[in-house]
């Protein structure tokens, strides 16, 4: 008889094969027709779930914050380096998104599991802050090298903002505002940063969205789905900067001397 030949690849998400493309069962058409946006793909390609619009929206409320900020941020700076040196699209692309990590853009997921254990495990917020300290560690989504209590961080606003007025509980958010009020007594810029608030809403959002249990939610966000929301709104920007220094024409990029301290001994 027919002998089945055991597959290589298990895969969940989307399906060609038919007449009709499917995002996670579901037809590209009627994603068309219920409108689901760029946040109701994502929802259905990375969470398997049509997430009700408030969450959806979210989501593209996270793309368009993380979208840019500026040229001078790390990956920016890679990424116009890389055009300036003749690279085509993808690589310089490839060059920014490379460096984000635990202290640029790549710090939403570990953030998201400190303050959600922290807060799970009723730490006050105070508490935290000394085992932290005295554990040597850094919390993540916490600390800004421009913005502070007196620069404060449209971005954090809009999206804080959001939660509040939208989610059915801000528990990890409030604890993390609270571990704000503690660190940012220690210094003005240790505020809630942009990657720090977005974790903490996001877990708020998937544990009380209605669409996961607990345990379903707190997988999702061990597996590493938050890095991925800034790594997807910053390569909008990244891409603007490769276009830009090709439409400006800009030569091969030198670092001065003068910047540089030389320590040869
Ligand atoms: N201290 C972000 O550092 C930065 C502390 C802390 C306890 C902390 C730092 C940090 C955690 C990682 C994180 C995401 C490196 C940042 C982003 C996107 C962005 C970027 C943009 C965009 C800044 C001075 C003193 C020291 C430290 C203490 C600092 N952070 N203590 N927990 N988290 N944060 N990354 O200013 O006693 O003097 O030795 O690693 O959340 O990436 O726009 O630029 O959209 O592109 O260089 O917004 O906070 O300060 O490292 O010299 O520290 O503060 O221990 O204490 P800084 P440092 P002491 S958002």
């Amino acid at each position: 008889g027919l002998v089945r030949k055991p597959a290589h690849f298990v895969s969940s998400i989307s399906d060609d094969r038919g007449e009709e493309l499917l995002y996670c069962g579901m037809p590209i058409s009627e994603v068309f027709e219920k409108d689901l946006g760029v946040g109701g793909v994502v929802s259905l390609l990375w969470f398997r779930r049509q997430l009700p619009t408030f969450a959806s929206k979210f989501i593209e409320m996270i793309l368009m914050v993380t979208a840019d900020h500026g040229p001078a941020v790390s990956g920016a700076h890679n990424t116009i380096v890389a055009a300036r040196a003749g690279k085509d699209l993808v690589s310089s692309l490839a060059s920014g998104l490379l460096t984000i990590g635990p202290r640029f853009g790549g710090a939403l997921d570990e953030a998201a599991v400190m303050f959600k254990e922290a807060s799970d495990a009723g730490y006050d917020a105070e508490q935290f802050v000394k085992n932290m300290r005295r554990s040597n560690k850094l919390i993540m989504g916490i600390g800004h090298r421009i913005k502070s209590l007196s620069n404060p961080d449209k971005r954090v606003e809009i999206i804080k903002n959001y939660a509040l007025d939208h989610f059915s509980d801000n528990t990890v958010l409030k604890f993390a505002l609270a571990v704000e009020q503690v660190t940012t007594r220690k210094k003005a810029n240790l505020i809630l940063n942009v990657d720090g608030c977005i974790a903490v809403c996001f877990v708020d959002m998937l544990r009380g969205c209605g669409a996961f249990s607990k345990e379903e939610a707190d997988e999702m966000i061990h597996n590493g789905c938050l890095n991925g929301l800034f790594v997807l709104g910053r390569s909008i920007g990244f891409i603007g900067h490769y276009l830009d220094q090709k439409r400006l024409k800009q030569g091969l990029y030198r670092h001065p001397w003068d910047d540089i301290s030389y320590i040869n001994e």
